[in-house]
């Protein structure tokens, strides 16, 4: 890969530093980081199957979920990598029961949370996966306190996802543009092929997984024959497509417009994607890019969590799907459903 229009991630994180002259550089070390561990990461996945990194460890993780071989391969990478970078004071991920702080003469200014490797269960069926990343500025120079992690995701500064799929592709945003990079094998260099995605402004895709319809809150059902119902005999407006990997689907939605969505499960009255480190990150990405991203009572962003692994009501993609979304939730709300 070559030519003057095709620049580095390395490039590009620089190009952005430079546009803050307080800027100390750990952030642009930081984002720089994240990429190799990304790099290390699908490496092992790439070679599922030849190395022994298929099935699960026999372990179960804080969310009760099996814990996989490549979870546990990704989540120590990460780890590594962010306690090394000299840039991170504090971590939280999926796979973790507590938060992880960094030895205070190795700390830095941020603080990320991750899932280190989202949509696991399709690591055997080889389907997209991928680690999805936020970045928080440390609340107090010295002491790591508990509103460092727990804290509402329009605090990020920066987040992102790497998605390992038909090729390694890491998008993040710094809250002014959403950048997409590949993966180029044959250098190990991520090169910009994506530059300022935007959400498309009209829903192609809707990704929900229907199996669940027996526990949606009343507004689902209605809500998606409302988008079904935009197609006629002609022709076909919107697709239904679910890979049941939130990263795959949220980056599919984010290049050719759709809406996806994890309701809250009447069962269990919670939903089950993570606020602080799958929810948030995405619904950053999402809003920068000019979609949206609800829990359908409000704005995801705005979210105050309560604790390390809350969870909740996703709806996020196309900004007038996602506010469609929320009028069903309020019009089922006053009707008493
Ligand atoms: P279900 C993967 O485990 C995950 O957290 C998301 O990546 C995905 O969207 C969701 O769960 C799928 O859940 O209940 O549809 O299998």
């Amino acid at each position: 890969m070559s030519g003057p229009q095709i620049i580095t991630l390395t490039q590009h994180i620089l190009r952005r530093q430079r546009q803050h002259p307080s800027a100390t550089g750990q952030l642009s070390a930081l984002l720089t980081q994240v990429g190799v561990a990304g790099k290390m990461i699908q490496a092992q996945v790439r070679r599922a199957g030849l190395i022994e990194v298929w099935g699960a460890t026999g372990e179960t993780n804080v969310q009760g979920e099996t814990v996989q071989k490549l979870d546990r391969i990704a989540n120590d990478t990460f780890i590594d990598m962010l306690r090394r970078s000299a840039c991170v004071a504090a971590m939280a991920s999926e796979e973790e029961h507590e938060v992880i702080e960094v030895p205070r003469e190795m700390a830095g200014d941020y603080v990320v949370v991750f899932d280190p490797l989202d949509g696991s269960s399709n690591i055997d069926v080889n389907v997209s996966i991928g680690t999805i990343f936020g970045i928080y500025r440390r609340c107090h120079p010295d002491d790591i306190l508990r509103r460092d992690v727990i804290r509402p995701g329009h605090q990020q500064i920066a987040a992102g996802y790497i998605v390992y799929g038909s090729s390694t592709m890491l998008v993040y945003t710094d809250g002014v543009t959403v950048d997409g990079f590949t993966l180029d094998p044959s250098s190990g260099e991520y090169f910009l092929t994506r530059p300022n995605m935007r959400m498309p402004d009209k829903t192609r895709v809707i990704s929900i997984n229907e199996c669940n319809e027996p526990y949606w809150p009343a507004w689902v059902a209605p809500y998606c024959d409302a988008i079904k119902s935009r197609n006629d005999a002609d022709k076909r407006r919107v697709s239904a497509r679910h890979i049941g990997s939130l990263v795959a689907d949220f980056h599919r939605n984010l290049i050719s417009g759709g809406v996806f969505l994890y309701p809250i499960d009447a069962r269990t009255r919670r939903g089950k994607l993570r606020v602080i480190y799958e929810c948030n990150p995405l619904a950053f990405i999402a809003e920068t890019a000019g979609g949206a991203a609800s829990t359908g009572e409000g704005r995801m962003l705005d979210l105050e969590p309560q604790s390390l692994h809350d969870r909740a009501a996703l709806i996020i993609g196309t900004k007038s799907d996602v506010e469609l979304a929320e009028t069903f939730v309020r019009r089922y709300a006053q009707e008493g459903a």
